[in-house]
């Protein structure tokens, strides 16, 4: 099973020296385990990367996939049409908030939130507002890897190697606080006004030059960042009375990961578009989705100065495959209630997680939903080596956990049980005490 050569492979964001002295190789995967080359089960604390929320190897869309390659294995999406993408497109639809009716897929996540900024100029320019061109973003966030997505993001290592990329582009402060909000269970309390930040660009800007702010809900890969109490509600409004559209990046919060379909509906605040990926197959065929209002949608059609209305699309946009593989997942989530058992499990998380309170070198802890954050503290000159040692004593420990620098992450699928949340946790103790 060991590949005797690893040299030719890119590995993306690994250290390539590194792993290639010290390889961790996944040979095999079934339900809540991966299996290591040395033959080990490890438990998956991270559902892969956010993504296999029905868990590892599930037989339906095994067998979805399998059917659809011999029945119809690609047809071209453009002028072209396959029932299941039509069908796929109604299942979100229902799924979504309602008048968020209208799906147009893609590939991944950092596709469908390319595909949501293309959206909003495009729209803003079809209603006869072409001066709204800019794109809001926010320190620490995260929405992929394409050039609008690392413009609009606030992640400085994955901008800084990049030159100058989109222009026109402004970014809201973080929603981070840990003087005040540290160890906060759920929803941190303080932060809401920090919404307000928006009118502040807003008035440097003006609101005729703005086309539209992106957030993620809950902020994922930049450390676990939940959204103050209100946060998300007080920026909705800002954006509706300065008739900005808000894109929710939900591409690891939809499908289950808050107990809810989308992040949208369990804050109860209604954006103007939201990107998706990862689960919406369980990951096991890449796909994105970027989910608009009606109103998009429809003025699109109505002013558009083409009879293409949208000059934009991917050959792989609405794969057969992965529409076979998504719907797939969504009977599953649907017939084993895998959004209320998250919700649950998520109970159990929270404790399970904020007993790590008091660990040596342990700053903060975060929860929301099924996700979960254990924060240690960086070494002087050395950020992100105490997490990603952690990681590697986890995984000798036989737990797969993520470190996002020093922030170790916790994102099982919806399937687990409550002792291997113990197991996680008890592991992830282990490993951070091992650490100098
Ligand atoms: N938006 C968000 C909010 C994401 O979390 C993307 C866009 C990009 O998706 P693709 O499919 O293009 O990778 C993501 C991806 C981590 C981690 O460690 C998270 C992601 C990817 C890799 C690592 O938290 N999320």
């Amino acid at each position: 099973m060991k590949p005797n050569n690893l040299e030719s492979l890119w590995m993306p964001f690994t250290p390539n020296k590194s792993f290639k002295k010290d390889p961790r190789i996944i040979v095999g995967a079934k339900d809540m385990h991966f299996i290591s080359d040395d033959g080990r089960e490890i438990l998956d604390a991270t559902a892969g990367l956010w993504c296999v929320n029905a868990g590892h190897g599930r037989k339906k869309i095994q067998d979805a996939v399998y059917n659809q390659i011999g029945e119809l294995d690609y047809s071209p999406p453009f002028q072209f049409g396959h029932p299941k993408q039509f069908e796929l497109a109604n299942r979100l639809a229902e799924m979504f908030p309602e008048d968020m009716n209208h799906v147009f897929f893609s590939n991944s996540g950092s596709e469908a939130v390319d595909s949501a900024l293309k959206i909003a100029l495009a729209y803003q320019r079809a209603r006869g507002k072409a001066s709204k061109t800019r794109l809001i973003g926010r320190e620490r966030g995260y929405h992929g890897v394409g050039f609008g997505g690392i413009s609009v993001g606030g992640m400085v290592k994955n901008r800084m190697y990049f030159g100058s990329m989109l222009s026109g582009v402004d970014h809201l402060r973080h929603t981070h606080n840990p003087e005040l909000n540290a160890f906060s269970k759920g929803l941190p309390e303080h932060g809401a006004e920090l919404a307000n930040d928006l009118e502040r660009l807003v008035q440097l800007h003006d609101a005729s030059t703005i086309a539209a702010v992106i957030v993620e809900p809950i902020a994922g890969s930049t450390g676990v960042l939940p959204p103050p109490k209100g946060y998300l509600k007080k920026l909705r409004e800002i954006c509706t009375k300065h008739d900005i559209l808000l894109i929710f990046d939900e591409v690891i919060s939809a499908f289950g990961r808050m107990g809810t379909p989308t992040a949208a509906e369990f804050f109860d605040v209604t954006p103007d578009i939201i990107c998706c990926a990862k689960a919406l197959t369980n990951a096991t065929i890449p796909m994105g989705a970027t989910v608009v209002q009606d109103h998009i949608y429809n003025s699109m059609l109505e002013h558009a100065d083409a009879p293409i209305e949208l000059f934009h699309g991917y050959t792989y946009s609405g794969h057969p495959v992965a529409c076979a593989a998504a719907l797939a997942s969504l009977d599953i989530y649907k017939e084993e209630g895998l959004f209320e058992s998250a919700v649950e499990s998520a109970k159990h998380m929270q404790e399970a997680a904020h007993s790590l309170k008091g660990t040596k070198n342990v700053i903060d802890i975060r929860n929301m939903g099924l996700i979960a954050a254990v924060e240690i503290e960086a070494r002087q000159g050395a950020v992100g080596s105490r997490g990603f040692e952690a990681m590697k004593k986890a995984w000798e420990l036989g737990v797969m956990i993520r470190a996002n620098g020093d922030t170790i992450a916790f994102s099982p699928p919806l399937i687990v049980k409550n002792d291997q949340i113990d197991e996680m946790f008890d592991v992830t103790k282990k490993a951070i005490e091992s650490l100098n």
